[in-house]
């Protein structure tokens, strides 16, 4: 391993902090490269559990490089709070590194984030509300604040200045909604550029020369493919390049760079917000698969939506991202549910397809088409080789990677550090 990207390849929480976790060890560098603390990764150490935001998983092992690339929208809140309580548990944080070009999240992007989704009503988009929407809004817009600029403290007072002045009379006159105080926000500001100041560094340059040196860079991807602002269910999405791609323009480092994508995929799908969503299973059996997994929001504690395996969204899962090879995760939720069901491809008006459709209207029309497949009943969560796995379980795999084109490398079992296979 050289460089590695690890992408989410469904809708997210696919296990990402377990398997960069696993990944991690054999990594010099672990760099976040988009989205912000909308993300959650719990990664187990022992029975210890560390669920993350902001901070690459590698931090939980000791020596490691971390960086939080210049394609994240850095919460200095969440991120001094996330670094106090990984200090507290005995974590050495000393290896992290934040962008210079990373933007930040100021408290009234979080503000407007609540204040648009309610505005959105019917159509809303389940976000996060953690200001990731209208903190890449500035940043597209040219008017964003990065953290590089926490360190000339007029430009940023003067940059804070001028873009509340906007946001206030956009809460006020469109939401309806109390604005913000600036001397408020640059006092709390004043605080987080003192304790980040060390930590700034120009994450390129780190990266880029790691590589050359011929160390092993692994860059964790959060959220997920499907939630990808191009590739994704588009508007429901998040705001951020998730795909392998994205690890390039969030870390700054050429394509020609990587040598694998690995995508995590759950051994069914979820997904925690709104959107359209074939394979879902509703009522009673969707509700046990949910506690059965434990599909619970690790940042924000909502039920997350539960489904069968969908292979038409990761056939383009395995496209746009040029996946190398897939990391399964979750296969133990699995057991006692019998018969499986896999999704082949989608019946649209008549017609049965096999490729993602990019129209939000024809997704919604879309009928999955299965294919059932008989289920183990065995406990797997011992299980540390293929063989170890029963026959039904091995058969499930295989079908996933003919139906995928893309070889499974690793397998979890369960969310320890020990219970995974590795196939490699
Ligand atoms: P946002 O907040 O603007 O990024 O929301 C836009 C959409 O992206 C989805 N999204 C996520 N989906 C799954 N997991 C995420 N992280 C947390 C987790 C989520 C949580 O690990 O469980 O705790 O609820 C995540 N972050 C963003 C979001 O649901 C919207 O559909
Ligand atoms: P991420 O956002 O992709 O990192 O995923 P989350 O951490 O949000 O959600 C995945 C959940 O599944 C976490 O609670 C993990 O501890 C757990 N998990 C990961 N792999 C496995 C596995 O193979 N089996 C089981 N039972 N749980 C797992
Ligand atoms: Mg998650």
């Amino acid at each position: 391993m050289a460089a590695v990207v690890l992408v989410g390849a469904q809708w997210g929480d696919e296990g990402k902090g377990k398997i960069t976790d696993y990944l991690a060890e054999r990594a010099d560098v672990v760099i976040r490269y988009q989205g912000g603390s909308n993300a959650g990764h719990t990664v187990m150490v022992g029975h210890e559990e560390f669920k993350l935001h902001l901070v690459p998983s590698g931090i939980l092992y000791p020596g490691k490089l971390c960086i939080i690339g210049n394609g994240v929208v850095l919460d200095p809140a969440v991120l001094v709070e996330e670094l106090d309580g990984l200090a507290a548990r005995g974590v050495d944080t000393s290896g992290l590194k934040i962008s210079n070009r990373a933007h930040l999240i100021l408290p009234y992007h979080k503000g407007l984030d609540a204040a648009q989704e309610e505005h959105r009503g019917e159509a809303m988009i389940g976000t996060t509300k953690r200001g990731i929407g209208p903190a890449y809004v500035d940043k597209a817009a040219r008017t964003g604040i990065r953290v590089g600029d926490l360190l000339d403290w007029e430009e940023f007072s003067a940059k804070v200045a001028h873009n509340l002045a906007a946001t206030n009379e956009l809460l006020a006159k469109i939401y309806d909604r109390p604005g913000y105080d600036l001397q408020a926000i640059l006092e709390e500001y004043a605080g987080y550029a003192r304790r980040l100041r060390p930590l700034i560094a120009d994450s390129v340059r780190l990266v880029n020369r790691a590589l050359q040196e011929g160390r092993k860079v692994l860059f964790e991807g959060a959220q997920g493919t499907l939630l990808d602002l191009d590739q994704g269910t588009y508007p429901f999405v998040t705001s951020s390049y998730p795909v392998a791609g994205g690890a390039c323009i969030g870390a700054g480092v050429g394509p020609t760079r990587i040598d694998k994508v690995i995508g995590v995929v759950k051994a069914y799908t979820t997904r925690v917000g709104s959107g359209p969503f074939p394979t879902e299973i509703t009522g009673p059996a969707g509700d046990a698969l949910r506690q059965q997994g434990m599909e619970f929001g690790t940042t924000t504690g909502r039920p997350r939506r539960c489904g069968w395996l969908d292979t038409v969204i990761l056939r383009h899962a395995a496209e746009v991202n040029g996946l190398t090879g897939i990391a399964l995760t979750k296969l133990d939720v699995l057991t006692g549910l019998d018969p499986l069901r896999i999704c082949t491809s989608y019946r649209y008006r008549g017609t049965v397809g096999e490729d993602f459709p990019a129209s939000l209207k024809a997704l919604e029309e879309c009928e999955p088409v299965y294919e059932e497949l008989p289920g183990w009943h065995e406990d797997i969560t011992g299980a540390r080789s293929l063989d170890d796995l029963p026959a039904n379980c091995r058969r499930y795999i295989r079908r996933l990677e003919e139906l995928t084109g893309v070889p499974v490398h690793l397998i979890a079992v369960g969310p320890r550090r020990d219970q995974t296979i590795v196939l490699e």
